[in-house]
């Protein structure tokens, strides 16, 4: 009946991988992978079903709620509120880290990382820190849900295991597995690994919404009292993890689902921007953006669409319950990948093939209320993305240590030149904290210096 059915759809090849007279292994592989996705639905995303289309209509500046909001007096009942939020445990973190390092050749989760300066801490025990001391400062617990894939699952578990989660309380750690897809050939023909399994890969971190909801986390966030997500990536170590200001701003304002936003760099970085059309907010993904939009300035000569994304996002639990009821459904994005799948003559050979994902702020638009809040990016945005250039590690260190410095700086320590900083988060989770903790820091900082 499958086989019948794959040949049908133009899948000859893998329905002779199921035949009887194929080799069992290989049988019990594909079989195994063909049930984990809706076979009809991707056969019509390969026939050009589903995909996202470039937003028709004016796309206008969104509203953004400038930087220098949070140091303002009206600012205060917002932060106060979002602190109240947490003191009353309604809030969850949640990461993506469904992606393995590979940008940066190495073999593992990209939590598992070492990212700050001295110490070389990793991103997961940085944010495990930074959550620590959260729950510490508000007396309050946070869970912390945590998306893998299925390529990475394991391995983040057992380094979240080995390392005694960091301090955190196992049983507040959740991990949930995003979906897979196959990926395919121009034709739309489903390729075979070296392993004899299908190519498939993670299907982006839209998928998060139906992960949670298939993972059973969206009812364990309900039951545990939970009403807002914080959402981040894993490629951030300067993410302000449960920011009180965003996360007060969005509710208090009743937002579903809200935005920080840096100024872009220049037109040509690769984040997305965060764009009105008529009264829905949009993100316009970089890889999907035309020039009208990544060129336009305004009349002052600014880039007119600035306010870059840095994937940071608060969602109220029931947007997420809402948009999954029936299942997701955001456009999918096409994308060009290198795969190593089996050439014609059963050897591996380096295939450009296309993949399909989701991007989890396509759900912007069905947001009824939504807050985009800039914030700035020496503060906030340093993340490891590619092996050297821009997006590094090292720019990431220089970044991190910079911002470091300036906080011992004001607050009246002086840094010599050269010399690398670290302030834990369990040490000092802001300017103000460090500010309380003066006597226990040397006045002059003349070698490399780590804070914890
Ligand atoms: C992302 C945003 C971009 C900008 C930038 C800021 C997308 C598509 N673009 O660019 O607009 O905000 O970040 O840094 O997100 N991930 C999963 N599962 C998946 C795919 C991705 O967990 O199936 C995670 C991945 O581990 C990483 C994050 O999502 O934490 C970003 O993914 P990316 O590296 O594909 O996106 P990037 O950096 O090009």
């Amino acid at each position: 009946m499958l086989e019948k059915r794959l040949r049908e759809l133009g899948q000859d090849h893998i329905a002779r991988l199921l035949s009887d007279e194929a080799d069992p292994i290989t049988r019990e592989r594909i079989a195994q992978d063909l049930e984990t996705f809706d076979l009809e639905f991707v056969i019509r995303l390969t026939r050009g079903k589903h995909l996202y289309e470039p937003p028709g209509g004016v796309i206008e500046p969104a509203e953004v709620i400038p930087a220098s909001f949070a140091a303002s007096d009206e600012a205060r009942p917002y932060r106060a509120g979002g602190i109240d939020l947490l003191r009353s445990g309604k809030v969850a973190a949640l990461v993506v880290a469904g992606g393995q390092a590979s940008r940066l050749g190495i073999d593992a989760p990209k939590g598992a990382v070492a990212v700050t300066p001295v110490r070389r801490k990793s991103l997961f025990r940085l944010f495990a820190e930074k959550i620590l001391a959260l729950e510490r400062r508000y007396a309050c617990t946070i869970p912390w849900f945590i998306m893998t894939s299925r390529e990475n699952d394991q391995n983040t578990r057992d380094y979240f295991r080995r390392n005694a989660h960091f301090g955190l309380v196992p049983g507040n750690v959740f991990f949930f597995t995003q979906g897979m897809l196959p990926s395919v050939t121009e034709e739309g023909r489903f390729l075979i690994g070296p392993d004899g399994s299908l190519c498939m890969n993670p299907d982006g971190h839209g998928g998060t919404f139906n992960a949670l909801r298939a993972s059973g986390s969206l009812e364990a966030m309900d039951d545990l009292g939970i009403e807002e997500i914080f959402y981040f990536q894993v490629d951030n170590p300067l993410v302000k993890v449960c920011d009180p200001l965003f996360l007060g701003l969005h509710r208090m304002t009743g937002a579903q689902m809200s935005s920080k936003v840096v100024k872009k760099a220049d037109p040509d970085e690769k984040v997305g921007v965060v764009t009105r059309l008529g009264n829905k907010t949009v993100l316009v993904e970089y890889s999907d953006m035309g020039d009208d939009v990544r060129l336009a300035r305004s009349t002052d000569g600014e880039l007119l669409h600035w306010a870059g994304s840095i994937a940071i996002h608060a969602i109220r639990r029931d947007f997420a319950e809402a948009i999954t009821k029936e299942g997701a459904s955001l456009p999918f994005h096409r994308a060009k990948k290198m795969i190593v799948a089996l050439g014609p003559d059963g050897k591996p050979i380096g295939i450009e093939g296309i993949k399909f994902e989701t991007f989890l702020f396509d759900a912007l638009p069905s947001a009824a209320k939504t807050v985009t809040l800039e914030v700035l990016r020496e503060e906030e945005f340093a993340p490891v993305k590619n092996r050297t250039g821009i997006d590094s590690l090292d720019t990431s260190i220089m970044l991190q240590n910079a911002l470091f410095s300036s906080w011992l700086k004001q607050a009246g320590f002086e840094v010599k030149k050269g010399v690398k900083v670290e302030i834990g988060p369990l040490f000092a989770l802001d300017r103000e904290d460090l500010a309380s903790k003066a006597d226990r820091i040397p006045r002059t900082i003349d070698r490399d210096t780590y804070l914890g």
